[in-house]
């Protein structure tokens, strides 16, 4: 395809962000819909999913939303023969949902620890295996696997949320390689530390991770979610064709400099 503006566009194309009620997941929603996309999304809680389906309105956004739990592969699989009645058959998969748990590894159960490996690692391979076939059969498809700072470094209390999220930027090279020649891409975002719900704990006044963080991250400051949205365009769209098994770090500079002396 030769490059125009146009290879921005996703005019046509249908797009699923999981747990994109609010914060990342919805500014990816958000920003894939600005671009032209149709959004469709899920969310676990029926009433989070209400308030997301009523912000998408509110932002002038087509979107279809789903409550379903990204960790049981016979709730996905329902939904996405759903969306490919209601909507089509999907284009592109943002893997977003996700948690994390804060706690010292040898305080941690099994069970707090199978939780986080479960949403952050098993859904979006439950996902990718139910979106995978539509997109094989289409021609195209592209994936994009929300990672973290975590895919890379790790750092106290978040041990299994680091090996969920050092998993998802192997599944993401795996699944560039298996599929790659469908033309299909898989790519991972991996974010800085970004003010949202999950990251409100450590943003508290006088918090020692909150200035911690603004020292550590070269552009001196929180990411928002409003900084993932030309990113995520940027992997969804066909400008990114000839670009597979790449983690976008999107951080302000962090995972490039050890910070500065005090
Ligand atoms: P968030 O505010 O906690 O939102 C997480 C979303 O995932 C919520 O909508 C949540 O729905 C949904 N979710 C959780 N478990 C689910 C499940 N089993 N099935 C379906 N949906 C589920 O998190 P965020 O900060 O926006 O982060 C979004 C993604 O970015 C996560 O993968 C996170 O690891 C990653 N990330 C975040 C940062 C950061 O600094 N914030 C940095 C790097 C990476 P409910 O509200 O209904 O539970
Ligand atoms: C934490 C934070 C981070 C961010 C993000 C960084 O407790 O360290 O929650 O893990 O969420 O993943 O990229």
């Amino acid at each position: 395809m030769e490059f125009s503006m146009d290879s921005f566009s996703l005019k046509g194309k249908i797009a699923l962000v999981t747990g994109a009620s609010y914060g990342i997941g919805f500014a990816i929603g958000s920003s894939l819909g600005k671009a032209g996309a149709t959004i469709v999304f899920n969310d676990i809680n029926e009433e989070f999913l209400e308030k997301g389906l009523a912000a998408y309105k509110e932002a002038g956004i087509e979107a279809h939303g789903y409550v379903s739990d990204v960790t049981n592969e016979t709730q996905i699989q329902e939904m996405i023969k759903k969306i490919e009645k209601d909507v089509g058959t999907i284009d592109i998969l943002v893997n977003n949902a996700g948690i994390i748990k804060r706690i010292p590894m040898i305080e941690m159960t099994p069970e707090e620890w199978r939780q986080v490996i479960d949403i952050d690692l098993t859904g979006p391979f439950i996902m990718a295996k139910a979106v995978l076939p539509g997109m094989i059969e289409k021609g195209h498809g592209k994936i994009i696997n929300i990672c973290s700072l975590m895919s890379e470094l790790g750092r106290e209390t978040v041990s299994a949320y680091a090996a969920a999220k050092g998993g998802l930027k192997m599944l993401t090279k795996n699944i560039a390689a298996e599929y790659g020649e469908h033309n299909i891409q898989c790519n991972g975002i991996g974010p800085g530390y970004i003010e949202t719900p999950q990251t409100a704990p450590l943003r508290v006044e006088g918090h020692p991770f909150n200035n911690f963080i603004i020292d550590k991250t070269p552009a001196a400051r929180w990411g928002t979610p409003e900084d993932l949205k030309g990113p995520s365009v940027f992997l969804a769209s066909d400008a990114s064709n000839f670009v597979n098994g790449h983690i976008l770090y999107v951080d302000g500079g962090i995972l490039s400099s050890i910070g500065k002396q005090p």
